[in-house]
């Protein structure tokens, strides 16, 4: 049967799942609405404007010829790979980024299957594909195609494997035939995820994330200066999170590593050093990580997130480092993530970092980031001291 045949061969080209769905509406459509109305999107306003309603609630809006959609899922685990010591000095990149960029290598896949459908059907097959790419709720369409259900944390989680997987589709103008919806709720009375998430992002009826609050869309998504609050609750995270899926019983006792050389980590991942990520020029973060999913970041966002990580860990080896950042960096919220950061280290060159840059910094924004850091750095280091804990 010609979609056991396209199963089977997606299998072959490294996808873990594959489902077949109808392009009808996706029944959870007001759980969208209802994240919308309550502003959690936060500043991704492509997920908001009219088109992008109306495109997520009809996939024939996408292509009106599509008669099936192809659900697929890639298993990213890689197995554990602790932070080297000590930790505070790498910053914590969430898995899925820490092979090759997950929508050049899900698009080649997904290509090669396409191929193969056209050969088994024995015609062209006029297509659409997508992996995270298009206004498609890619997550209610994998549990209509039955790979699986959607958690509280709301990944898409299947049973054999977990949720460390990423999805992709392909919308046919051909007709197969439609898989069972997944419909068991497999999470049952179990809120680790609610309790672990360092943020509490996740709220729970309808399942929803609020971005506002979530490290991954804060490291990844968010532009420009993060606010005090948002920057203490990034922890060690400079690129995305995965908390909410670390805990989840499935991944600890279905998730299987892989051996998959397109996500195995490529150098500096999977933990880089945050000493040289935060002396990375433009063109040096451009070739670093040419072809890797850190790149939507942007130099300047990552640049940030490591100085906060840095910022977190209080740690005084970590001066020399945000002093140089604080300095010279040509990027205006790197530098004043940097005051802020030095603010938190408790050592006397943290204070004259911060003296000797208010004399020749001349943007006002940083001006005030280091006036508001040497008044904490009072704080830190009174804190820090012996005497004053006596
Ligand atoms: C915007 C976005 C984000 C935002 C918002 C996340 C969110 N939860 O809404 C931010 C930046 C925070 C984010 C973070 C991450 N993301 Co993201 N993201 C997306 C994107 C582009 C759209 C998601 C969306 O539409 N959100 C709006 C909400 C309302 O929709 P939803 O999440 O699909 O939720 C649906 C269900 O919850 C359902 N629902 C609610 N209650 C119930 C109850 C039942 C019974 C059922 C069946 C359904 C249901 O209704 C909602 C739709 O109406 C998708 C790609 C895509 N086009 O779908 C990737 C995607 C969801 N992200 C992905 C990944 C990998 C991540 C991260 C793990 C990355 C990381 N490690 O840092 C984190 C995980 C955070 C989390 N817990 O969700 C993968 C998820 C794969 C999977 N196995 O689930 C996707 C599918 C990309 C891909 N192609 O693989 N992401
Ligand atoms: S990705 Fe991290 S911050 Fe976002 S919901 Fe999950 S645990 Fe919370
Ligand atoms: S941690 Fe528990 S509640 Fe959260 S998604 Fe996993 S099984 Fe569901």
């Amino acid at each position: 049967m010609l979609a056991e045949r396209i199963k089977a061969r997606a299998r072959a080209l490294g996808f873990a799942l594959c489902g077949i769905t109808t392009p009808d509406p996706p029944e959870h459509l007001p759980e969208y609405q209802c994240w919308l109305s309550g502003g959690l999107h936060a500043g991704m306003e492509y997920m908001a404007g009219e088109r992008a309603r109306e495109r997520r609630a009809d996939p024939r809006a996408l292509f009106p010829d599509c008669e099936s959609i192809l659900v697929l899922a890639a298993n990213y685990f890689q197995g554990e790979h602790p932070l080297p010591e000590p930790a505070f000095l790498n910053g914590r990149v969430a898995r899925y980024a820490w092979g090759r960029d997950y929508h050049d290598v899900l698009l080649q896949r997904l290509k090669e299957l396409i191929a193969f459908v056209q050969t088994a059907a024995g015609r062209p097959v006029q297509h659409r594909l997508y992996t995270d790419t298009g206004p498609l709720l890619e997550r209610v369409l994998a549990q209509r195609a039955g790979l699986g259900w959607i958690g509280k944390n709301t990944m898409l989680i299947n049973a054999d494997v977990g949720s460390w997987t990423l999805l992709a589709e392909a919308m046919l103008d051909l007709a197969l035939p439609p898989d069972e919806p997944f419909r068991a709720d497999r999470c049952g009375s179990c809120t680790r995820c609610l309790d672990a998430c360092p943020t509490s992002a996740i709220l729970p009826d309808p399942r929803r994330v609020d971005s506002r609050r979530c490290i991954s869309y804060l490291t990844i998504e968010h532009r420009g200066a993060l606010s005090a609050e948002r920057r203490e609750s990034l922890g060690d995270w400079v690129f995305g999170c995965d908390v909410c899926q670390q805990v989840c019983p499935w991944n600890e006792r279905f998730a299987q590593p892989l051996r998959d050389p397109d996500f195995s980590p490529h150098a500096p991942l999977p933990h880089p050093r945050a000493g040289p990520l935060l002396a990375l020029s433009q063109p040096e973060f451009s070739s670093a990580f040419r072809g890797s999913a850190l790149k939507r970041a942007k130099r300047g966002g990552l640049l940030r997130n490591v100085a906060v990580a840095l910022g977190n860990s209080g740690e005084n080896a970590a001066v020399p480092h945000l002093e140089r950042a604080l300095r010279s960096d040509p990027d205006v919220v790197v530098r004043g993530h940097a005051a802020w950061a030095l603010g938190r280290c408790s050592a006397d060159t943290a204070q004259s970092a911060l003296r000797a840059a208010r004399e020749s910094e001349t943007e006002r924004v940083v001006l005030q980031e280091i006036e508001a850091a040497l008044a904490a750095w009072g704080g830190v280091r009174e804190s820090a001291s012996p005497t004053a804990a006596e």
